[in-house]
């Protein structure tokens, strides 16, 4: 079922919000959660209504418009306090949900795994949890829609006592899940694999580079991950090793999209998902360059990384998309390329070698002629340049990376 649906949103007056940006982004996150916006309406005001959010003026305005296309469905572009949702859905006759509850339940249809299930139901219950004063009975009778959906099949729970329960249930849950990532991460940490961390905006093309990586350096090239051309396609935390050069080892993490004003309630569920990020070696900062509000989504992000307190990992900032547009840019100020042509990946790839494994340098050895071990091992991890057959035994001068020099 397709449900149509008006947008709404207030521009303060002295803020610097971008609001046409913000409500196409509301836009695509409506059509992201299966439904249709008709109309969009903006409403420039010094102050928030408070009873109403908008003017009273504005809703009898929406009402009309909802009216002339059957929409069934407002959605609003900041949060709303459970009596504002209660007054306006008086006055206009249909459901009303703001951008926190719409984000909520298009990861509520995504969550695929047990753990995001369980976290966003978490973001869910404790989102609804403040606003269900006086609004029980009717969420009871809503037949689904656009933001009552909750993870899996199961309807968003509305009964305050059950919501106390089911916080407690899940948060255990969850703990249990935590325990095993951390194992995971332990045993990559005996072996010492650097992990590269894939960050940025949701639709920036995270999983289409790290797919563009795996097919060069993928030891297990049939784990692609999943990419899609909508907000929110990656959920979970993924890993995949890589041997770069057939090389250098590392551990690539695909990592879920932000967006502008991500609930709060949603990150702290996703923050042990998150804060694999807190892990890694270095974090590659993936943009969107044809975006139009690149700044707003490079801030975006850098909050949130703030957020987890991921702030002593190196960033290579990385602009995508560049097949997509013919601006020229400057090199020095970043590194552009196309994840899906794979234009660039190559400086992309060298300046991870240099962070993860330092420059390449020129060495020699000398192996007396049974040391067959260690030669072989020479042979399989770095460039072998000469060797040079001596009474004494043999000289090879080979090149790799400092760092992987002082583990050999
Ligand atoms: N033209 C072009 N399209 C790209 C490029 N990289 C990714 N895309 C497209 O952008 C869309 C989103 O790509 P994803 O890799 O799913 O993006 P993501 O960052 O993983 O998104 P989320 O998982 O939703 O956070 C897909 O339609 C990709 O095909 C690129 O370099 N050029
Ligand atoms: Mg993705």
């Amino acid at each position: 079922m397709i449900e149509k649906c008006v947008i709404a949103g207030v521009k303060i007056k002295q803020s610097r919000t971008d609001i046409d940006y913000e409500m196409e982004e509301l836009k695509q996150l409506v059509e992201a959660s299966g439904g249709i916006v008709e109309y969009s309406v903006v409403q420039e005001k010094d102050n928030y209504t408070a009873s109403t959010y908008l003017g009273k003026g504005k809703v009898e305005e929406i009402r009309v418009l909802c009216e002339e296309v059957e929409a069934t469905l407002v959605v609003v572009n900041d949060e709303l306090t459970g009596s504002q949702i209660n007054n306006l859905e008086k006055m206009l006759n249909v459901r009303v949900i703001d951008r926190t509850m719409l984000i909520l339940d298009i990861f509520a249809l995504r969550a695929k795994t047990k753990e995001s299930k369980l976290q966003v139901e978490l973001a869910q219950l404790k989102y609804t949890m403040p606003r269900l004063k006086g609004k029980g009975i009717e969420m009871s009778k809503l037949g689904g829609g656009i933001g009552t959906r909750g993870p899996g099949e199961k309807k968003l729970e509305t009964d305050r006592r059950h919501i106390e329960n089911n916080i407690h249930e899940i948060e255990k849950q969850l703990k249990k899940a935590k325990t095993v990532r951390e194992v995971n991460r332990k045993s990559r940490l005996k072996n010492n694999v650097p992990v590269i961390a894939v960050v940025g905006y949701t639709n920036a093309g995270k999983s289409t580079l790290i797919n563009s990586l795996l097919n060069l350096y993928g030891v297990e090239k049939d784990k692609e991950v999943f990419v899609y051309d909508m907000l929110f396609a990656t959920l979970t935390t993924e890993n995949r090793k890589l041997r770069i050069l057939d090389k250098y080892e590392a551990v690539i993490t695909d990592t879920v999209g932000f967006i502008s004003k991500l609930p709060t309630k949603l990150v702290e569920s996703f923050k042990s998902t998150l804060e694999e990020i807190n892990y890694s070696d270095i974090i590659i900062h993936l943009m969107d360059v044809t975006n139009k509000d690149l700044n707003v989504q490079k801030d975006t992000t850098d909050e949130i990384l703030k957020e987890i307190k991921a702030t002593d990992i190196p960033v290579i900032e990385v602009y995508n998309k560049i097949d997509k547009t013919d601006i020229s840019f400057d090199d020095s100020q970043g590194i552009y390329i196309s994840a899906k042509t794979g234009l660039n990946i190559g400086k992309l790839v060298e300046r991870i070698l240099l962070l993860l494994y330092g420059a390449s340098k020129t060495y020699t050895a000398r192996l007396s002629y049974s040391d067959h071990a260690k030669l072989s091992f020479l042979e399989n991890n770095t460039n072998i340049i000469e060797r040079e057959y001596l009474e004494a035994g043999i000289n090879v001068v080979f090149e790799t990376r400092e760092k992987m020099y002082e583990k050999l």
